[in-house]
């Protein structure tokens, strides 16, 4: 059988709109708006350029189920520069695109695209030159909330070349992810496939090395600072000889990348010292993300007791940050600084500085000091809620209870932006 590759890749979440981010300068938000549809279009690259045979797409393709017509001509015409090409793309949907709950703008696909179906698992058979290559067995969520274990279906079929799974599922129970289509690594096995191609957390990782190979890409794009969502963010090239995966490459394909750098800052004698030492700092940084943008965080330890006391007056951070930012005014590409965490010992100054809780604190700041806003925003939240409008009624609240749900309010918003929520 040929030798030949494959790319599989998941969780593209084209056209995310980044709502985090309206705060950063005009082009960095520009640079953000466009840096998904530009690492899908480094994808359709990658695969031409190394010949792929074929290219898997785990879920999420979409960030929200109404898609958006941008995301949807940019991966049309993707799609279409394959098939062209000869290469097939074989795609199934997962929680954040469900086909059921979707719109769909395009009623004919390129010969050579596959969207698998929400009913049942089904297969596709993959061939060059007429040589069987590949059976690819795939099914979509029909809705968001796909709590059905759907790699049960999952069997080997009996022809030749390779069989590959293509789901968008939570294996293990992963923490911290939304827990859709769960299963476990045991569940996988039984299915029989070579390759398990999955999509769903968002961090790269290789679940399994071999008999079967379970993989889970990544996404393509990181979307914010959020620990799964840092680092290099792209596709893994799969390498097949004599019918067997032999390989596995992750290629960076991420044009924005989220970095959190902890920078010790026991030799800085003052804030002078300090401001240089974190712009020299980052210089070798930039170099290492290459041709990208940068939004970076930065941890400071080692602070000594004079330099934490500076940081910890009202402002300072902020002032620094602000003046990081401007040092870094019109660099190419960009470096964003997006945040400034002070680690001090020995009087443990705490100061997180950054646009998410940032915004968060102020909006808790300002509804605290006014009962009438706090009172409108507290009825506008019931009022969302599904069970009212199910027709439930609920007791009459005590104004007097709005700061406490408030409070609890802003810990749940801390919690999920600290933990990265439900964002997979
Ligand atoms: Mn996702």
């Amino acid at each position: 059988m040929s030798d030949f590759c494959y790319i599989h890749a998941a969780d593209l979440h084209l056209d995310t709109p980044f709502e985090g981010f309206k705060k950063t300068a005009p082009e960095v938000h520009a640079a953000l708006l466009d840096a998904s549809l530009q690492a899908w279009d480094a994808l359709v690259d990658l695969a031409l350029e190394r010949d792929a045979a074929f290219l898997l797409l785990a879920g999420d393709l979409y960030d929200g189920a109404q898609r958006g017509l941008r995301a949807q001509l940019r991966f049309h015409r993707g799609v279409s520069r394959l098939c062209d090409a000869g290469i097939q793309v074989l795609a199934v949907h997962g929680n954040h695109d469900p086909v059921d709950e979707g719109w769909s703008a395009v009623r004919s696909w390129p010969e050579g695209f596959t969207v698998f179906p929400t009913s049942q698992v089904s297969s596709v058979v993959v061939e060059k030159g007429g040589e069987r290559l590949a059976t690819v067995y795939g099914q979509s969520y029909a809705q968001r909330e796909t709590k059905e274990n759907l790699a049960l279906g999952f069997r080997r079929g009996g022809e030749g070349g390779l069989h590959i799974g293509l789901l968008h599922c939570n294996v293990g129970g992963a923490p911290g992810h939304a827990n859709y289509s769960p299963c476990s690594v045991a569940d996988l096995c039984a299915a029989d496939m070579d390759y398990w191609a999955l999509g769903h957390v968002h961090r790269h990782a290789i679940v399994r090395d071999a008999d079967p190979t379970i993989v889970y890409p990544g996404n393509l794009q990181g979307r914010s600072p959020q620990p799964g969502e840092r680092g290099a963010k792209g596709a893994v090239v799969v390498d097949v000889r004599g019918g067997r995966v032999s390989g596995l490459t992750h290629v960076a394909l991420d044009r924005v990348r989220f970095v959190e750098e902890t920078v010790d800052v026991s030799a800085c004698e003052d804030l002078i010292a300090l401001e240089a030492h974190l712009a020299n700092a980052t210089e070798a940084l930039r170099r290492q993300v290459g041709e990208r943008g940068l939004m970076l965080r930065v941890r400071l330890t080692g602070a000594g007791e004079s330099l934490a006391a500076d940081l910890a007056r009202k402002d300072v951070a902020l002032e620094l940050i602000d003046s990081l930012r401007e040092r870094a005014f019109g660099m190419t590409p960009f470096l964003w600084w997006d945040g400034l965490k002070v680690d001090a010992a020995p009087r443990h100054v705490d100061t997180v500085i950054d646009d998410f809780t940032g915004s968060l604190e102020q909006l808790f700041t300002s509804l605290v000091e006014d009962t009438a806003a706090t009172e409108a925003l507290v009825s506008a939240s019931l009022e969302k809620l599904p069970q009212r409008k199910q027709g439930v009624e609920f007791p009459t609240l005590d104004p007097a209870d709005n700061e406490t749900l408030l409070r609890a309010g802003r810990e749940v918003a801390l919690e999920l932006l600290s933990s990265g929520g439900d964002a997979e």
